[in-house]
């Protein structure tokens, strides 16, 4: 898992209204739109429950420690979803019991292991993982106008590449798995298929991709800890790339070149997922 660095995080508080309006050209909805989207769930059914959810960021000092913005960042987007959010002022224990004791509804807080959400009254656990793959795939779909029959290109079968697969073939994708250690994709394969049970996925919908050659694919999620793993040479007016791997799979070149085509952030669209997770 990638570690945040400040300089990641530090405009996205100040670059929110900017940002919505970018996922609203380039996908038909918003940050909370496409959280419902990827939930199933109506926006405006969500929103009536957002403003009496309050939600308590709790900072962590464990491991490497606290990342400045990081937690008043995560409170910032809260916030603009319409949440009543805010950073707790002691971290750790003190933290986690003053969500209790305040009567929070959930929580959020990250190690550098896990960042997750917690709903304090029925317990679920909101995985940052699993809802950036799910999240990043509902933009996908959204952006396409419609995932469903195509096939998307899944480079990195990690946490979040399995939460992107299993989510397009939810949306009715078919999916081509990549990842450097062939293995890895393979046991993705059987995953998914082992669950299909929940979705109509097949053996026809599951592919490996075993080459380097991308070019085929019009689709690609990617999901990798590598930048620029998609070469400028693959950017056309063909190719849609919904890019939530840290750092950037794309170049800076390939990012403008592919403009309302691309999608990426390090924070928003996960964080946006989580809460609509806790919500349900
Ligand atoms: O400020 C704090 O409370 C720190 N303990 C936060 C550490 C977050 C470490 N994780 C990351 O940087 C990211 C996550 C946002 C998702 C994957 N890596």
């Amino acid at each position: 898992m990638t570690r945040l660095k400040t300089s990641d995080i530090c405009q996205i508080k100040s670059d929110l209204e900017q940002y919505n309006q970018a996922l609203l050209s380039k996908t038909g909805r918003g940050l909370l739109g496409i959280a419902c989207h990827a939930h199933g769930k109506d926006e405006s059914q969500m929103q009536a429950l957002i403003a009496d959810f309050t939600i308590l960021v709790v900072p962590v000092t464990a491991g490497e420690g606290i990342i400045s913005d990081f937690s008043e960042t995560v409170a910032a987007i809260l916030r603009f979803l319409g949440f009543n959010a805010r950073v707790s002022e002691q971290p750790d224990t003190c933290g986690v019991a003053l969500a209790f004791e305040s009567k929070a509804a959930a929580l959020m807080m990250a190690d550098d292991h896990r960042f997750v959400g917690i709903n304090l009254n029925n317990r679920l656990v909101a995985d940052n993982s699993q809802a950036t793959g799910r999240v990043f795939a509902a933009a996908l779909d959204l952006m396409a106008r419609g995932i469903k029959g195509k096939q998307v290109l899944v480079l990195g079968c990690g946490p979040v590449g399995e939460s992107a697969a299993m989510t397009l073939l939810s949306f009715g994708a078919r999916v081509a798995l990549c990842d450097i250690d062939i293995p890895r994709a393979r046991l993705l394969k059987q995953r998914l298929l082992a669950s299909s049970q929940g979705n109509k996925a097949v053996k026809e919908d599951i592919f490996i991709e075993e080459g380097l050659d991308f070019s085929p694919y019009s689709f690609i999620l990617e999901a990798t800890p590598c930048a620029e793993t998609i070469s400028d040479k693959l950017i056309g007016d063909h190719l849609f790339i919904a890019a939530p791997g840290v750092p950037v799979g794309v170049s800076t070149w390939g990012c403008r070149r592919l403009k309302e085509r691309f999608l990426h952030d390090k924070l928003e669209l996960g964080v946006a997922d989580m809460s609509i997770s806790l919500l349900s």
